[in-house]
C-alpha cells in the first residue's frame, strides 16, 4: 500500500464508518472546500437584494448547486420589506432525486443584511455586511454536501434551497423586534413551494455555522416543532466526536427561515445556529456588524456542523 492513513479496518481516508450500519459509509467533510465556497460568496461583496452583488452571488450558486444535483429551480418574486421597498429576490432549489417521495429539506438563506445595526460604532448601523457568518457559512456548508452526493449518490431525495431575504428584517432603530420582517423569502416558498404539495419528512436549517467555538443549543422553535429531529441530530453529533459544539441546553426561540416551513408547510424543521447568552443580542460576537467578516470564520465549526449533517443524511 503506497498511501496509508488511518488505522486498519478503516475503510479510505475519505470516508467515515456508519454507526448504525458499519456497511455503509459516510463521507469526510471538506471544511477547506467549504470555506472556499464561502469565500467565493463573500467575494461579491454584500449580497442584498435589488444589488448587483447580490444577482451575480445568485448566479454563482445556481451554476455551482447545477453541477451537483439533479434539477436547480430558481423561484423569483418581489416581497415587501419593513419599510415598504420592493424587493427582488430569489430563492434557489437544488433537488437530488427529485422523483422519490422520502425527502430530506436542507436550508440556509443567501442574503446578508443591508446594515450593520449592531455594530458597536453607530456610524456603521447604515453600512451592509459581508455576512461571511450570518448567511454565507451555512451555503458554504451544504454546497459542501451536495458535492459529496454528486460524489457518493444516495437514494434518499435531498432539497437544498437556499432562501433569500432572510435578514432584511427591520432596522434596530425603530427599537420594535417585528418578527414578519424577516425570512421574507421562505414565508414566500412556504406558501407557494417550487413543487406543488411539496413535503420532506424533516428540514434542517443552517445559520452562523461558522464562528470559532460555536454554541448549538435546542432553540425554542425547533423544539416546539420537531424535538425528535433535534434529539437526533445532537446525538449524531455527539457520536462524531463534535459534543462540544451541539450542547444540550434549551435556548430561546429565533424567528427564522425554519418558522415558515413548519408553519406554513407542516414540514417538522429544526434551526442548528449559533447561539451565545455572553452577548447582548444572544447570538455570535460579531452578529450584524461589520466585522462579520472570512477572516473570523473558524473551518473546525464548519466541519463539525457539515460532518453532523452528512452522517445524518447517510445514515438517515
Ligand atoms: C430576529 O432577530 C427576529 N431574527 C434573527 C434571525 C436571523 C437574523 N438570523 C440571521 N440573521
Ligand atoms: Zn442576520
Amino acid at each position: 500500500m503506497l498511501v496509508s492513513c488511518g488505522t486498519p479496518g478503516n475503510k479510505t481516508v475519505n470516508e467515515q464508518q456508519n454507526e448504525k450500519d458499519p456497511g455503509i459509509s459516510v463521507p469526510t467533510f471538506n471544511s477547506d472546500s467549504a470555506f472556499y465556497y464561502l469565500e467565493r460568496q463573500v467575494d461579491f461583496g454584500p449580497r442584498v437584494p435589488n444589488t448587483d452583488s447580490h444577482r451575480r452571488c445568485a448566479e454563482y450558486l445556481s451554476e455551482t448547486l447545477s453541477r451537483f444535483v439533479d434539477t436547480v429551480y430558481i423561484q423569483e418574486t418581489v416581497v415587501t420589506a419593513f419599510d415598504d421597498s420592493r424587493l427582488n429576490i430569489q430563492n434557489i432549489i437544488g433537488s437530488f432525486n427529485p422523483g422519490n417521495r422520502s425527502r430530506i429539506l436542507l436550508a440556509a438563506h443567501w442574503d446578508t443584511r443591508p446594515f450593520a445595526d449592531e455594530d458597536p460604532d453607530p456610524e456603521n448601523h447604515y453600512t451592509p455586511i459581508d455576512g461571511a457568518n450570518d448567511g454565507a457559512s451555512g451555503v458554504a456548508v451544504l454546497l459542501e454536501i451536495a458535492r459529496h452526493l454528486s460524489e457518493k449518490p444516495i437514494e434518499t431525495g435531498i432539497d437544498i434551497i437556499f432562501f433569500d431575504a432572510e435578514d432584511y428584517g427591520i432596522h434596530s432603530s425603530y427599537g420594535e423586534s417585528k418578527p414578519d420582517t424577516w425570512a421574507l423569502g421562505s414565508k414566500y416558498w412556504a406558501q407557494n413551494p417550487h413543487i406543488s404539495n411539496y413535503s420532506a419528512r424533516f428540514g434542517i436549517l443552517l445559520d452562523m455555522v461558522g464562528a470559532p467555538d460555536a454554541t448549538f443549543k435546542h432553540e425554542g422553535y425547533s423544539m416546539y416543532y420537531a424535538p425528535n429531529i433535534v434529539r437526533r441530530v445532537w446525538q449524531t453529533a455527539q457520536h462524531a466526536g463534535y459534543g462540544s459544539y451541539f450542547l444540550n441546553q434549551r435556548a430561546g426561540y429565533v424567528m427564522d427561515d425554519h418558522y415558515n416551513i413548519n408553519n406554513y408547510r407542516n414540514i417538522p424543521t429544526i434551526n442548528i445556529i449559533h447561539q451565545d447568552d455572553s452577548t447582548d443580542h444572544g447570538f455570535f460576537e460579531h452578529w450584524h456588524t461589520i466585522n462579520d467578516k472570512a477572516k473570523f470564520i473558524d473551518k473546525n465549526t464548519l466541519k463539525a456542523v457539515g460532518q453532523t449533517v452528512l452522517h445524518v443524511i447517510y445514515e438517515d
